[in-house]
């Protein structure tokens, strides 16, 4: 929608091109983040992929705060020495006493400055920190939590850093500083420089609640029970209650508190007694291709890929036809029924029923990557490609003799005999390759050997749905228990071209503030399945019309009981296996046109609108003093002619559009192709506010399991 791309009338893309006058300003951002060059999980990418339009907001002046991680600076940070005066006496003020902390620039799209502090040189101040801590803010951290130990020095180099740069970089003119903090790691920094009043502006973003994430992850009803938890004893029972201490302080200190969606703002509202004053969701780096059609390239060049995986995998019982062949995937942290595992394996057993009932020649092949400890590759997976390798080496010497020849026989004038150019060795070193290729086992449900077999919630299910890739299976199962990787000898793949490769991702999750899994695939154009308890499902569901015409299916989790959800999965799943190919190829097309929906150059207004409001919160003179460095770009009203519509318009040459008739027998839902425009919501103060439902007026699920 329009409003999505404008802020006060102004459009983003001005508001972006800010560097300049935020220095002439004095105006500083600094980002603080566990995940700042440290990959963990999906903070990681929230913030490398927003650093490009951040930079262009605030040039020089922003600058990225983490703690030190030898493994990934030494690939990932170009290490120097800090240019401006502030950060360089923020810095040496440190390192005077005894602190290491390391600058440069995080070698990334935008380069931006990153600050990073050696935490283990800090360690000999921690039991005097955790007393300050105690004292200010009356959290106790117990000397067994690792973590939390680490967030204490974090957060105090950070707060210690933030009181020395602020000293110094008012000194020249009138400074504007905000301190945008992510996720309770993050949140002693933040709650130490608002009890000590310091001039900054703190913004607090949380990526999930840490008792939202324990809860779901046990067999609570947790939607239904948002109001009845008893927190204090809830988070006791986890040993998390000095965490989840931090997570609330860092709420109710900031000047502006905020989260990825909707239902985490209002887990949130219950959980940490905050409402969130702006939602923020997640956006990403969309990568555009000059030709429409690179991307259904680059589809069928990673499907090769998973193909001749595939072929090796499942030698011996390989009687199924690849181009009747799908690949379903689900991926992410492993969190077994957070991320909806559980319901995606008990779907795909019904899904297998259907397909086998209705007599389909359909194959699927659901893979799924989640990490988990591994005593390596099993000896089956790895045997399985050499088998195909042989096969296919053998294959080629005899092709490649046979057409020698062939070709002396031919120059000859004469016409071969076929015992001329096939040899009985030929026959025999083929043979032998078919018959080593026979197998008195299954395909393996898993590429690796887990550690804890027996209690591993995904191989229990597997095994509970007796999905054992059987010959008369037509849904085979893959679990990949480690992160894809090029270099693997197995599924030499990394992550973006497997899920360019695959038909359809899976994320049935029943725990995700945002999710990124179907983000990606969304922007690579891959039909994807997720859940209205996912902050992705929702904000799709509220911003794109039909939102399945468009290749997004939303589960309904919320509203309905488990077993109803898991039939509605099966079903979409179902539906898709019916398209054809061609209709595959259009619905990709339609899946790719959102992209822009999802690219931080339209999203990244939210972050921008939480930063606007801190400043005016902190600074009621902010905005009149910005309009005097920042006169031109602000006084240039939007033209309406040029505001882009959230649901992508569609291209004036679009493989799919001219295709109605291919989609009559679209099995779910028939694509409308004129395209619908949300009507966007006010463009006023009201719509600063985060557009939370009330609570009391949330309808909620009947029962989470049945
Ligand atoms: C892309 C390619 C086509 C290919 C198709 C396969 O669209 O451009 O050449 O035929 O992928 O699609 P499928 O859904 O069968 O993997
Ligand atoms: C969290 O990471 P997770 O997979 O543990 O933060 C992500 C970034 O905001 C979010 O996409 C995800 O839903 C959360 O769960």
């Amino acid at each position: 929608a329009k409003s999505l791309k404008t802020f006060q009338g102004i459009r983003f893309e001005k508001c972006l091109d800010n560097g300049e006058a935020a220095e002439q300003m004095n105006k500083w951002l600094l980002e603080v983040s566990w995940e700042v060059a440290n990959k963990v999980g999906g903070i990681y990418t929230v913030i490398r992929s927003k650093v490009p339009i951040t930079k262009k907001e605030y040039g020089n002046n922003y600058i990225c705060l983490g703690p030190y991680n030898d493994s990934f600076v030494k690939t990932e940070v170009e290490i120097s020495e800090p240019k401006t005066d502030a950060l360089r006496e923020a810095v040496n003020d440190m390192r005077r006493n005894g602190v290491n902390v390391v600058t440069g620039n995080w070698l990334i799209e935008g380069f931006p400055q990153v600050v990073l502090f050696d935490l283990s040189s800090a360690a000999n101040r921690l039991d005097g920190w955790k007393g300050d801590f105690f004292e200010h803010a009356h959290i106790g951290i117990p000397y067994f939590d690792r973590e939390s130990n680490d967030a204490l020095l974090f957060g105090f180099c950070v707060f210690w850093f933030i009181g020395i740069f602020l000293e110094h970089v008012k000194r020249i003119q009138k400074c504007y500083v905000i301190a945008h903090f992510h996720e309770w790691l993050a949140g002693v920094g933040l709650i130490m420089t608002r009890l000590r009043g310091y001039d900054c502006g703190l913004i607090f973003t949380t990526h999930a609640t840490l008792l939202g994430r324990y809860l779901c992850a046990g067999s609570t009803d947790f939607y239904n029970n948002l109001s009845f938890f008893n927190l204090d004893k809830e988070a006791g029972d986890r040993q998390i209650y000095h965490r989840y201490c931090i997570e609330r302080a860092a709420a109710s200190c900031a000047h502006v508190f905020t989260t990825v969606s909707k239902i985490t703002g209002i887990e949130s509202e219950f959980l940490l007694n905050k409402k969130p004053d702006i939602l923020t969701p997640n956006g990403l780096n969309v990568q555009t291709f000059a030709a429409l059609h690179e991307f259904q390239n680059l589809h069928a060049q990673n499907k090769e890929k998973l193909n001749a995986f595939v072929r090796g995998h499942f030698y011996g019982h390989y009687d199924f036809d690849l181009d009747k062949t799908l690949y379903f995937f689900i991926a992410g942290r492993y969190e077994f029924s957070n991320k909806g595992a559980d319901m995606f394996i008990e779907s795909l057993a019904r899904l297998n029923h259907m397909l086998k009932s209705s007599g389909s020649d359909v194959t699927i092949v659901a893979f799924m990557i989640f990490p988990t400890p591994t005593n390596n590759f099993n000896i089956e997976s790895l045997r399985g490609q050499s088998v195909a390798k042989m096969l296919r080496d053998t294959v080629h010497n005899v092709q490649s003799d046979i057409g020698k020849r062939l070709y002396e026989i031919c120059l000859k004038g004469h016409l071969p005999k076929a015992e001329q150019i096939l040899y009985s060795s030929d026959l025999i070193e083929l043979k032998k390759c078919i018959y080593a290729s026979q197998r008195s086992s299954l395909p393996p449900i898993c590429t690796h050997n887990v550690c804890d077999d027996v209690n591993d919630p995904i191989l229990n299910a597997l095994r509970r749905c007796q999905l054992f890739n059987a010959r008369t299976d037509r849904v085979k199962v893959i679990f990949h228990p480690e992160f894809l990787r090029s270099t693997s000898p197995l599924l030499p793949l990394e992550y973006e071209e497997f899920v360019r490769g695959c038909h359809l991702g899976v994320f049935p999750s029943y725990y995700e503030p945002w999710g990124y899994t179907p983000a990606e695939c969304t922007v690579m154009g891959v039909p994807n399945i997720s859940t209205n308890l996912s902050g992705f499902g929702c904000f799709m569901e509220e911003h794109v019309h039909e939102p399945e015409t468009y290749g997004i299916y939303v589960i309904d989790r919320r509203y309905k009981s488990a077993e109803e959800s898991c039939q509605q999965l099966a079903r979409y799943m179902f539906d898709f296996s019916l398209l054809t190919r061609r209709q595959r190829i259009i619905l990709r097309n339609r899946t790719e046109r959102l992209s822009e929906l999802l690219d931080w150059n339209t999203l990244g207004i939210y972050y921008y609108r939480a930063r606007q409001m801190v400043l005016q919160r902190t600074h009621p003179e902010f905005e009149e003093e910005q309009l005097k460095f920042t006169t031109q770009t602000f006084s240039a009203p939007s033209t309406p002619g040029v505001s882009r519509s959230s649901t992508p318009a569609p291209p004036e040459h679009d493989d799919g559009s001219d295709d109605e008739e291919e989609l009559e027998n679209f099995p779910h839902q028939k694509i409308h192709l004129d395209e619908k425009t949300p009507p966007p919501p006010p463009d006023t103060d009201e719509d600063e506010k985060p557009h939370l439902e009330r609570a009391d007026s949330v309808r909620l699920l009947p029962h989470r399991k049945d």
